[in-house]
Parts: C-alpha cells; sequence; structure tokens
C-alpha cells in the first residue's frame, strides 16, 4: 500500500527493463521429454499503469493490493519455473496482491540491482530467492532502513537474521544426507566411485546438499568421491560436466547429480559414450528435486534415486506475509518438507518406491 502511482510508473518501466535485461532467451533446453517453453518473466511484467500528476504521487495504491516484489534466480531448471509459477499463482491479483517479478537469470550483480529497485520503489514485502548466500548485508540493511521487510525464499543468505524478517525453503543439507543414506543402503557395502554434478557455485542448495551427502560418504571407507564440479543446476552444464568426468577417467559407478536437469544433460552424455546406467546398467544416478519428468526417468528405472525438493513454497511466504500484515510475530525459519524416491526394483526405508500411482499423484 505504500506504493507510490509516480513510482509506481517508474517500477513498471524498470521491473521492465530488468526483465528485459533478465529475461534473455531461456539458456537451457528443457527436460528431454520437453516440457512447453518457460514463458519468459518479461510477459508476467505488472502492467505500466497510468502516469499520475506529481501531486497525486502520494496517494496510496488505490486497488489496496499488497504489493510484493520476488527477486528469483532465474529460469535455469524445471524445479525453478515450478516455483515461479506457484508464486505467480499465489500472489495474483484476484488474491488481492501486485507482484513484481525479477527473473535475475543466474545473475549476483542483477539479483542486488532487483532488489535496490524494490526499495526505490517502496513495494510492501520483499521475497528474495538468493542466487548466492554471501554478499547480501549491505542492501538487506537498506531494505530495513526503508522499513520494508524482506522474506528469503528457496536458499538461505549468510547474512546478520535481524537484517530481514524469517526464511523459508527445504532443508538442504538434509536432501544430501537423504542421497547419502539411500546410496548407502542400495549399495549395501558395495563399492563407490562417485563424481559429482554440483549446483550453482554458492548457492545454500549446492553447499548443503555437498554437505549432508559428504557427512554420509564420510561413514564409508568403501566410497571414493572421484571429482566434484559445478554444472549450474542446468542440462547444458551437466552435460558438461559429465563429458569432462568421462574423458578424465570413466572408471566410475555412481554419479550424483544435484538436480534432474544436471541429470538429464548427465544421461545425454553417457548415451554419447555408450555407458549404461539405471537398473541393469553399470552407473547409478542420484538426483534432486523429484520434478515431474525426474520421476517419470525414476519410475523408468534410469535414475536410482530421486532426491524432492518441494517447490510449492509460495503458500507459506503468503502466510509469512499475512501474519506481518496483522502485525504478528513470524518464526525466524520454516522448513518445507520433502521426501525421496527410488526405482522400481529398490525397496528403501529412506525413500518411496516409484510407481504410475506415485507419479500421478505429484502436484507438479
Ligand atoms: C533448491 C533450488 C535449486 C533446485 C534447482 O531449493 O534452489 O535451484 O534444486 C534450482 O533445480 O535451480
Ligand atoms: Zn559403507
Amino acid at each position: 500500500m505504500k506504493k507510490k502511482l509516480l513510482s509506481a510508473v517508474l517500477s513498471v518501466a524498470m521491473v521492465s527493463a530488468l526483465l528485459v535485461g533478465c529475461g534473455a532467451a531461456k539458456e537451457e533446453a528443457a527436460a528431454p521429454a520437453a516440457t512447453e517453453e518457460a514463458a519468459p518473466a518479461a510477459e508476467e511484467a505488472a502492467p505500466a499503469e497510468e502516469a499520475a500528476p506529481a501531486e497525486e504521487a502520494e496517494a496510496p495504491a488505490a486497488d489496496g493490493s499488497i504489493v510484493v516484489g520476488m527477486a528469483q534466480v532465474g529460469h535455469e531448471s524445471d524445479w525453478r519455473m515450478a516455483n515461479t509459477n506457484n508464486y505467480q499463482d499465489v500472489f495474483s491479483a484476484d488474491n488481492g496482491y501486485e507482484l513484481q517479478f525479477v527473473d535475475c537469470d543466474n545473475d549476483n550483480a542483477a539479483q542486488i540491482e532487483a532488489v535496490r529497485n524494490f526499495i526505490t520503489q517502496e513495494v510492501d514485502y520483499i521475497c528474495l530467492a538468493p542466487i548466492e548466500t554471501a554478499g547480501w548485508d549491505a542492501v538487506l540493511q537498506e531494505a530495513k532502513d526503508a522499513g520494508i521487510p524482506v522474506i528469503i525464499v528457496d536458499r538461505t543468505v549468510d547474512a546478520d537474521k535481524s537484517l530481514y524478517s524469517t526464511s523459508l525453503g527445504c532443508d538442504m543439507v538434509a536432501e544430501g544426507e537423504t542421497a547419502g543414506n539411500c546410496l548407502a543402503e542400495y549399495l549395501n557395502g558395495a563399492e563407490a566411485k562417485i563424481y559429482v554434478i554440483e549446483g550453482s557455485v554458492g548457492a545454500s542448495a549446492t553447499l548443503g546438499r555437498t554437505e549432508g551427502f559428504n557427512n554420509i560418504a564420510a561413514q564409508h571407507s568403501e566410497w571414493t568421491i572421484i571429482d566434484s564440479q559445478s554444472g549450474d543446476f542446468t542440462q547444458n552444464g551437466g552435460q558438461e560436466v559429465m563429458e569432462s568426468f568421462i574423458k578424465s577417467n570413466p572408471d566410475f559407478n555412481v554419479v550424483v547429480c544435484q538436480n534432474d536437469n544436471e541429470a538429464y544433460g548427465a544421461m545425454d552424455a553417457m548415451d554419447a559414450a555408450g555407458i549404461t546406467y539405471g537398473e541393469g546398467g553399470d552407473v547409478t544416478i542420484i538426483s534432486y528435486d523429484a520434478t515431474h519428468d525426474g520421476l517419470q526417468y525414476t519410475l523408468d528405472g534410469k535414475i536410482s534415486i530421486n532426491v524432492e525438493c518441494n517447490p510449492l513454497q509460495a503458500a507459506v511466504a503468503e502466510q509469512v506475509i499475512q501474519k506481518l500484515q496483522a502485525g504478528e510475530a513470524v518464526d525466524e525459519r520454516t522448513v518445507v518438507p520433502d521426501e525421496a524416491f527410488v526405482a522400481p526394483s529398490i525397496t528403501s526405508s529412506y525413500a518411496t518406491t516409484m510407481s504410475q500411482a506415485v507419479l500421478d499423484g505429484r502436484k507438479y
């Protein structure tokens, strides 16, 4: 409601400009079972508003909607698109919101600029899905000084907790430990020569999953992590890293992909090299996200273990905003629950065995 009409016009122009800059052509192909191309965020920009004479610039938003600025990581993966779509569904005009959405295209500088623009526009709330954990103290202090609550969503930041209202998202360390525990149960003491295709450098999802998996790997002297490199959570990245791993040392039997899109790329690379994987294959693939296509590959036995990270988090963010609107206290952190899945031939005490019914019951 603090939005000033004049700055709204400017902000729509800025947000649109940002969207054009950030919403560059989608970098990555969708999963092999191609889903529709993600609509560039620019199409979602808030409609331009009539320029209001300066003297009316102080008037509160006529429609009384709550203005939420969302600085989204980018459009790097199917998971991210599901997360974006969920925010656009929940923070709709019908629900009483004006969502100013910026796709920051995995660009830290663009994301900091997007948050600064939200502060200039005096939005009511900022939802920040931080590309990296580091580098947020200054701009979060600016938002605090401007009296704009910031909600850290999906990933986490390395910043003083007094600089933001709350954080929400999945427990990435737990996800890594679940992946390790599923693998240990599945291998049952067998030797593992493991490659890890990490997510984006400096992202809490990458750091957490790596830490969690390594916690379990440390318990198994029969495991060797041969190499671990970033595939940037993209399909191209997964393919390129897998190709370089195969070229340097093709003697491996496990590959951990820190999201489904990297797994699709890794499968492409192994197909090209004639390396078999999945049920009856030489290599066990572990993935994260459990998106629809990722679980289809798990049902098909190509991916053996898939650890979910639930992207449907916007309702949790909305509950926080409604509490803040009512002047109520909010929890420091809300963990969004998730689970894990294994291929049909695997039974696991840490994961659900995939079936068509399980796939049909999924919400994303
Ligand atoms: C996890 C999220 C990660 C997903 C990737 O919460 O931040 O970013 O695992 C996405 O698919 O790119
Ligand atoms: Zn062991």
